[in-house]
């Protein structure tokens, strides 16, 4: 622990000023990290080429089905078919086209039931879906808008119209999915931590405050541990830095195995870690915390001939009706924390109820 912080533990300015050190330190980070993953995605995007598409073609007529067949052939799309409703969804689910190019009339089930069907689907709704219509049918086309339709194209066919529709609505997909795949990237990059692939201080505030709305909502519990390790300036002196973030590396997995799957490991900062404990009481909490001690201090790293050992001091606080915020109980923990430390380390102390308790 920094000596400023222990000498002033109690002062929660200073913890204040702790966190927005760390949030401008995040900042930097993920700004870099969005550049670069910005950078990898831009030298990804590749030319269009119809080869990489499948479409679907539906109607009842073959006649026509085998114009339009032929159009997409001739440039170069790869192609399959459907003459009924039922059939389509057939193709939908086995094949899994790009797009659908779908006759608006057809009997038994016209093609507005169709794409009402399709867009219903989870599974299937993102898939454009144009429909192929006589000039008359115009009424129904509002209704395919409504539906989820994204265009039209009006028989008998001219190829050039056609296909610019067809590309265009493909190229609208894909940018689609690359813009959604790079949102769900990003957020992973947002919330995890780039060393230890843990949660990183935003995630764990954002679980952790979904934690005491659900405990002050349910009057539920949670626990919180606040883990550090023990003389790991040493570590990085005497073994290098790149060793310390490996035992991080190590600490972290350790940790990762000693929790349920619902609780959240994340790195609070340095080594300096925090572990959120839905639904625990304070009794199986001190079960966890000592469960983590005991496995952290039994890990042994060889280092050439020696073997390099490791412990962490680990402060326990429980979510209690009197918090109104998740920094109260942190506050509590950081306490516990910081009584460990001065206690000898490698232990854990329960700061809740009104008295710092002592655990062994
Ligand atoms: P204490 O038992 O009081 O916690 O002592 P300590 O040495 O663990 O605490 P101190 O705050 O003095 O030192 C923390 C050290 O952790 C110093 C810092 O360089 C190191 N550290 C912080 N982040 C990283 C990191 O990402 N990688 C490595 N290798 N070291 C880190
Ligand atoms: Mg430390």
């Amino acid at each position: 622990m920094e000596c400023a912080r222990e000498k002033n533990y109690l002062k929660l300015d200073l913890y204040c000023y702790i966190l927005k050190k760390e949030y401008i330190y995040q900042g930097r980070y993920l700004k870099s990290a969005y550049n670069d993953y910005m950078n990898s995605q831009l030298n990804k995007i590749k030319p269009f080429n119809p080869e990489d598409f499948l479409i679907l073609v539906v109607d009842d007529l073959s006649k026509n089905l085998q114009l339009v067949v032929d159009i997409l052939d001739h440039s170069g799309y790869a192609t399959t078919f459907a003459t009924s409703g039922q059939q389509a969804f057939e193709r939908v689910r086995t094949a899994h086209p790009d797009l659908i190019l779908l006759d608006l009339m057809m009997p038994e089930m016209n093609g507005l039931q169709v794409c009402e069907k399709l867009k219903s689907n989870q599974e299937y709704q993102e898939i454009p879906i144009i429909f192929l219509t006589a000039s008359d049918e115009e009424g129904d086309l509002l209704e395919a808008f409504k539906l989820g339709a994204v265009d039209y194209v009006t028989k008998p066919f001219r190829a050039a119209e056609l296909l610019a529709r067809v590309k265009n609505h493909l190229e609208l997909k894909r940018t689609r999915d690359e813009l959604k795949a790079a949102y769900a990237q990003l957020e992973l990059l947002v919330n995890i931590d780039p060393l230890t692939n843990v949660a990183n201080r935003r995630a764990l505030f954002k679980f952790g405050e979904q934690e005491l709305y659900r405990a002050q909502r349910y009057h539920c519990s949670f626990s919180i541990l606040l883990i550090d390790l023990d003389y790991f300036k040493h570590i990085n002196d005497s073994y290098g830095h790149a060793m310390g973030d490996t035992v991080l590396k190590i600490v972290c997995n350790a940790i990762n195995n000693s929790i349920r799957q619902i609780d959240l490991l994340g790195r609070f900062g340095g080594e300096e870690f925090v572990v959120i404990l839905p639904k625990t009481k304070l009794k199986e909490a001190i079960i966890v915390a000592e469960r983590i001690r005991k496995t952290i201090s039994e890990l042994s790293l060889l280092v050439g001939q020696k073997t390099l050992k490791i412990t962490a001091s680990i402060g326990l606080a429980t979510y209690n009706q009197k918090d109104a915020t998740l920094d109260e109980v942190l506050h509590r923990a950081d306490k516990g924390l910081y009584l460990a430390k001065e206690r000898g380390r490698n232990q854990v102390v329960i700061y809740d109820l009104n008295e710092p308790q002592e655990h062994d």
